[in-house]
């Protein structure tokens, strides 16, 4: 935690004049948890990962077989629509980009979108490019310890920036489902749980897109 509040704002400052605060937001040094519903209780013994819809084989990992894949371990910007952004984060987990790279997961040519599936039901929606890139992890541990419950262990979709920007796409932290258990490759796409709330679709957090025009949502 910062000391003093200006401690706080000097921080700001610097992230903001390297080009890294995104319109609109704050800078915190907290991790607030934030989604709807209850944490749910999960037993790796029968937990499992299913990748699905426009691939060429379906796969099913278990956590054992989860944990084989490779592994890698990136520092990221965490933008949330809350108004709060969180730098340097160090993350662990797995590519999705490299395991469609190396061979692991084949999606077809014909998917164009991902739906992150997460238990009690929660969904969201990204074009497949987003979650191809380096910026997106199926993250299984922040700041060297395996996730908490709150944030969505024993994993979760994370998408931030990179501190140089390198990345094409970025968006807010809700495109993370938090106890994420399926990756669905359509065709088509299916707005997710926030976005059917009034959410923006795209929610790049450099063009302030945090709720679609015209919905209730949009007038907080
Ligand atoms: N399964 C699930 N994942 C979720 C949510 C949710 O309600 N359920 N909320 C999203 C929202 S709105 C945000 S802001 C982030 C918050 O992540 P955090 O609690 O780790 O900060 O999780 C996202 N992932
Ligand atoms: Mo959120």
């Amino acid at each position: 935690m910062f000391k003093r509040q200006s401690d706080r704002r000097q921080v700001e400052e610097i992230v903001r004049s390297q080009n890294r605060l995104p319109p609109g937001q704050s800078l915190t040094e907290k991790f607030p948890v934030l989604h709807y519903g209850p944490t749910p209780r999960v037993d790796l013994a029968t937990w499992d990962l299913k990748l699905f819809g426009l691939v060429e084989e379906e796969i099913i990992w278990n956590w054992e077989a989860f944990n084989q894949l490779p592994r890698t371990k990136i520092k990221l910007d965490l933008h949330c629509v809350t108004r709060w952004s969180q730098f340097d984060m160090d993350w662990e987990g797995v590519s999705l980009g490299q395991l469609v790279r190396e061979g692991f997961v084949a999606p077809k040519p014909e998917a164009k979108f991902v739906v992150q599936r997460c238990e009690y039901g929660y969904t969201t929606n990204t074009p497949i490019e987003l979650v191809l890139q380096d910026n997106f992890l199926l993250a299984t541990h922040y700041d060297g310890k395996p996730i908490t419950p709150d944030h969505g262990y024993p994993l979760r979709g994370l998408i931030g920036s990179f501190a140089d920007r390198s990345e094409p796409k970025t968006a807010y932290l809700w495109k993370g489902g938090k106890w994420l258990r399926g990756l669905e490759f359509c065709a088509d796409d299916q707005p997710g749980f926030w976005e059917k709330a009034g959410y923006h679709n795209e929610a790049d957090p450099w063009r302030e897109e945090r709720f679609s025009g015209g919905s209730w949502l949009g007038r907080f």
